[in-house]
């Protein structure tokens, strides 16, 4: 079905895997089109409670194909027709979005990574701001996650400079949510992503919409969604599990529902 990505569901796991490791996982259209359909497989599959991006061989992604690019393209219709939908399926999955970054994430790679809920990052990893240095600007919602994410005067710093950063020097910016040895990197990103796939799916839905609600909204309105929002997720059968396991003194088993 996917020519560019592999797609694989495995214990509530859904994995999308960039599938072009001898151009570092590089992103054409079909590429784009392929993940915005897996990331939307994802969300609208009951079985599944955490999905993994991560690439084949040694990349996670190394941005546009720029092979691929033409002369003349208008940049901002690839944009608004290509990957503005896949940030925006990203963002509206409701299930936890887990970037697993095995190697080098640069220009939108770097940006589907930042996309994400959580970045896993193996300690081979390394990430640049590519854009600038073939005078473009950071796209793929690149500008408006990274200075939420570590503050924008770094931001600044990587998007104007484009210099690589290591897993290590990620860390330390706070873009980094668990670094693990490349040799072991597959095995604990899969039982990461079997730990959230097994916490209560809805609440964490929730959770990621209301924490975004509260960028552009009065405290006032943010009070009142919330407390809709608490509404459905008192209602579900993961928060009576919880209260259950609590009193009785043992481990909730969620169901996601
Ligand atoms: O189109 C639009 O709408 C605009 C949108 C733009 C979004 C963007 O993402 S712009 C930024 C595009 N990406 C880049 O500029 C990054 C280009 N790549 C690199 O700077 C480096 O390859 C890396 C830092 C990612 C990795 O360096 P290194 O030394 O580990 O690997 P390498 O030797 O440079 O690359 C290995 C192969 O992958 C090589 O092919 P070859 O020589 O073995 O046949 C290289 O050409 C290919 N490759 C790497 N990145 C890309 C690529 N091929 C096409 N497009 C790439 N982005």
């Amino acid at each position: 079905m996917y020519e560019t990505i592999a797609y694989d569901v495995t214990d509530g796991v859904a994995t999308i895997t960039l599938n072009r490791p001898d151009k570092l996982n590089a992103i054409t259209l079909q590429l784009n089109s392929e993940l915005r359909k897996a990331v939307k497989q994802a969300s609208s599959d009951h079985e599944v409670r955490a999905v993994v991006l991560t690439g084949a061989g040694r990349a996670f992604c190394s941005g546009q194909d720029l092979g691929d690019v033409e002369e003349g393209t208008d940049y901002g219709e690839v944009l608004r027709t290509s990957y503005a939908p896949v940030v925006k399926e990203i963002d509206a999955c409701e299930k936890p979005i887990i970037a697993a970054v095995n190697g080098v994430a640069a220009g939108a790679g770097f940006s589907l990574a930042l996309a994400c809920d959580f970045r896993l990052v193996s300690d081979k990893a390394t990430f640049v701001e590519a854009f600038v240095h073939i005078g473009l600007i950071p796209d793929a919602a690149n500008l408006y996650y990274l200075p939420k994410l570590i503050g924008q005067a770094k931001a600044l710093e990587l998007a104007l400079l484009g210099e690589k950063i290591s897993a290590e020097e990620a860390k330390e910016l706070n873009l980094v949510t668990r670094l693990f040895a490349a040799d072991d990197f597959e095995e604990e990103v899969r039982a990461f992503a079997l730990h959230v796939a097994q916490m209560p799916t809805k609440a964490i839905g929730l959770i990621k919409r209301y924490m975004k609600e509260g960028w552009n909204t009065s405290l006032p309105a943010y009070l009142e969604k919330e407390a809709y929002g608490q509404r459905i997720a008192g209602l579900s059968e993961d928060h009576q599990e919880g209260v259950y396991a609590f009193m009785e003194k043992r481990k909730p088993v969620f169901q996601g529902k």
